[in-house]
């Protein structure tokens, strides 16, 4: 049976095309310096997001009407096992992503939870073996469920702790059971209210003893592949020890864990931090931890995590840019953590959506490599930089100087000449190479 009867499979038309059902920008068989678009960009479709969801909000119920809403229990999740092949194969992504809870519905007691976890499970295992699609990764949602009002493996409650240690063991048996790519790990609930409950070192030295036993399990049961950390800095708890890249690196650090982590960025949790999504990409990227991406946006007006679709030009451009600077992806992929408006209730909307969203990162792939290819920045960016490339410059960048020889050259200085940043022309560089993509001018 078909859910989505409406929509036949999205082919790419080019941007001419008036179709809604068809790509304008994105053809997966086009080729970047070698590369398929496909495999530059690795979609992956967000089972939350797009099958579990219903539209609902903390003021309202939900609203989207799809065609499994009568379904209940297993029914219900072997019904979105269905559509969401159906959609994979319609819009033709490599890759999806999951919750443990998004797939099958938790049981009265956690060997329940786990029996249907199995059956959904066996089913996903039995659609992948005719579709192309791949597990991205998957993870266990720990905030959801009411015992993890303390946190999962942060809890001030040591059975919780024990409880999400079963629940990431299933999980990565899952991953090994589907062949997934990557582990993720998102801390929802992996932070604190208030100080003056909190005891800060004992919790962040018990996430890290739960993360040392992931590491441990999944080497014996022969799981082999990068887990990624997710950093939030807010919602749900005040302070997640998450915050961003930078706060989850000196964690890793700490705690000798970066050999077997990297991080799965968001965009919208980037800015949420009070950075940009490319800054947090820069941040990874240059420290080698760049693992995968969330690609969503949040919206500049509103102050929480809204997981829109990934629409803006600009900011796909500059992420793309990080991600072909980092040599890809690697296993990661581009997951749309996105959701449709609550207004966007109809079935063919989740359609329309992930179009945009996949259009509108490879118009940011294609702009992204041609300022590569003619060092539009990495021309400015060396020029810039190229007082370190001889005379003082040089013996600092190369260990070879010292302060007494720094202060008898700074004494010797007549004048210290600095040069314009040029950010407005360079702004506008990045603006003219947008535009002349987008009409074809420049190719
Ligand atoms: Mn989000």
């Amino acid at each position: 049976m078909a859910y989505f009867e409406t929509v036949n499979t999205i082919k790419y038309e080019g941007a001419s095309s008036q179709n809604p059902f068809a790509f304008k920008y994105y053809n997966p068989e086009e080729k970047i310096n070698g590369k398929t678009m496909e495999e530059l960009l690795r979609f992956s479709v967000a089972y939350w997001h797009t099958f579990t969801a219903d539209g609902s909000d903390p003021f309202g119920a939900g609203t989207a009407i799809r065609p499994w809403n009568h379904l209940s229990g297993l029914d219900l999740a072997k019904a979105r096992v269905e559509a969401a092949f159906e959609l994979f194969e319609k819009l033709n992504v490599p890759f999806f992503a999951f919750h443990d809870v998004d797939i099958a519905p938790e049981g009265s007691t956690l060997k329940e939870t786990n029996e249907n976890q199995d059956v959904i499970v066996g089913m996903i295992k039995e659609y992948m073996k005719t579709s192309k699609v791949k597990l991205l990764w998957n993870t266990a949602n720990m905030f959801t469920n009411q015992r993890y009002v303390h946190g999962a493996a942060t809890s001030s409650n040591a059975d919780v702790f024990a409880y999400s240690a079963a629940k990431v063991k299933k999980a990565l048996e899952v991953a090994k059971d589907l062949g997934a790519e990557n582990y993720v790990f998102w801390g929802g609930r992996e932070g604190y209210e208030t100080l003056l409950n909190t005891d800060m070192k004992l919790e962040q030295d018990n996430l890290a003893r739960f993360f040392h036993m992931a590491v441990d399990y999944a080497k014996e049961i022969g799981l082999n592949v990068p887990f990624l950390i997710e950093p939030k800095p807010k919602e749900p708890t005040k302070h997640q020890y998450d915050f961003d890249v930078a706060t989850g690196l000196a964690f890793l650090q700490k705690y000798d864990l970066t050999d077997h982590f990297k991080f799965n960025i968001e965009a919208n949790h980037a800015t949420l931090a009070g950075h940009t999504f490319e800054h947090e990409l820069r941040t990874a990227r240059i420290n080698g931890m760049l693992g995968s991406v969330d690609a969503n946006q949040g919206d500049t007006l509103l102050g929480w995590d809204t997981d829109e679709f990934p629409t803006d030009l600009y900011t796909n451009t500059l992420a793309m840019y990080e991600i072909l600077k980092n040599g890809g992806l690697g296993k990661g992929g581009l997951n749309f953590d996105a959701k449709v408006r609550r207004g966007s209730f109809d079935a063919e909307d989740l359609f329309h959506a992930h179009i945009a969203g996949m259009d509108a990162f490879a118009i940011g792939l294609k702009v992204a490599n041609k300022l590569i290819e003619d060092k539009v920045l990495d021309g400015f960016v060396e020029e810039r930089y190229s007082s370190y490339t001889s005379g003082i410059g040089l013996d600092i960048v190369e260990g070879k100087t010292n302060f007494r020889e720094l202060e008898a050259y700074a004494l010797q200085l007549n004048e210290i000449k600095n040069q314009s940043g040029r950010t407005e022309r360079l702004k506008g560089l990045v603006n003219q190479y947008l535009l002349e993509t987008l009409s074809g001018a420049r190719v």
